[in-house]
């Protein structure tokens, strides 16, 4: 079954959260791999060591900046942006194109419930494709960087809004639900091996923010950043926010402080990489 595949398969997770490789796999397990990953080209072992990590973190923190410094140092390490051009351009023409993103910092009350349901359902989308062939045929241990996932969707962004009143009760049951039956239906191919979560004090990412300059946040405040860093601390480090999902509780997570200027300060960057360096071979 899906469950004994999980527990059995690449890696057994124990109560600290540490991760081991399992050396065994027995045969249910490869016929359960099989079948799952019949979308992807027969690589074999490859896929077996195909780890997924998402990358989260507070509005610009740095996600994007650092994902592709990932991907600079180590080539099996493909980065997976997120759909965020998708989300400033919705609709069939361009003449019907609207700029949601923007729509829901103007009006929160009434865009919030609408942009959630889009940015989730692209990022499935967009985290449901197969990996790219050459990570599979590398030799290495390929891993796929997410920025963001379903899982800060909801955790992070939806519940603010609905904490916030942006989202209403009726609004958050509705996404709960079919969040939570998305998950469950897609199951393993949603699923991460990692998160790597960058921190940085809220006033940081406010000066990141007005130094990116991206139109439709012109209007984000600090408060608000403020809101979404405690919302990170409560999921992934505190530890306190209600999880609907048994596997994401047991996913281990790294948390960097990228409040240094990890681009240009070599030392910093290099101290940032040999973590994640070390965290990947772990899981
Ligand atoms: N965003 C959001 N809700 C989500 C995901 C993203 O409101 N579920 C917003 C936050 C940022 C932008 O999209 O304004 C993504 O930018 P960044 O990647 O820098 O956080
Ligand atoms: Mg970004």
């Amino acid at each position: 079954s899906n469950k004994e595949w999980r527990n059995t398969g690449r890696r057994a997770v124990c109560g600290t959260g540490r991760v081991h490789a399992t050396a065994q796999m027995n045969e249910s397990t490869l016929k359960g791999t099989r079948k799952r990953r019949a979308h992807a080209p027969p690589v074999g072992n490859e896929l077996e060591r195909l780890r997924r990590v998402s990358i989260e973190g507070n509005i610009a923190v740095g996600k994007s900046t650092f994902a592709k410094l990932l991907h600079s140092v180590n080539k099996d390490w493909d980065v997976v942006p997120e759909p965020v051009g998708k989300w400033q351009n919705v609709g069939t023409s361009e003449k019907t194109a609207s700029n949601l993103l923007d729509m829901m910092y103007r009006d929160p009350q009434r865009w919030s419930y609408t942009f959630q349901t889009f940015s989730c359902m692209s990022r499935m989308h967009t985290q449901l494709q197969p990996p790219a062939t050459h990570l599979l045929g590398s030799g290495g241990t390929p891993v796929q960087v997410f920025e963001r996932s379903v899982y800060s969707d909801r955790y992070i962004f939806a519940l603010t809004l609905f904490e916030l009143g942006s989202i209403n009760a009726t609004e958050w049951a509705v996404y709960q639900s079919w969040h939570s039956f998305l998950l469950e239906q897609f199951g393993q191919r949603l699923e991460l091996e990692g998160i790597i979560y960058l921190k940085a004090p809220p006033q940081i990412c406010l000066e990141r923010l007005k130094r990116r300059d991206r139109d439709e946040e012109k209007g984000v405040k600090l408060d608000y950043l403020e809101k979404l860093h405690d919302q990170h601390e409560n999921w992934l480090v505190n530890k306190s926010t209600e999880l609907h999902f048994e596997q994401l509780k047991q996913v281990p997570v790294l948390v960097l402080d990228t409040s240094g200027n990890f681009e240009e300060d070599e030392k910093v960057k290099n101290n940032l990489i040999s973590q994640v360096r070390e965290f990947f071979s772990m899981l």
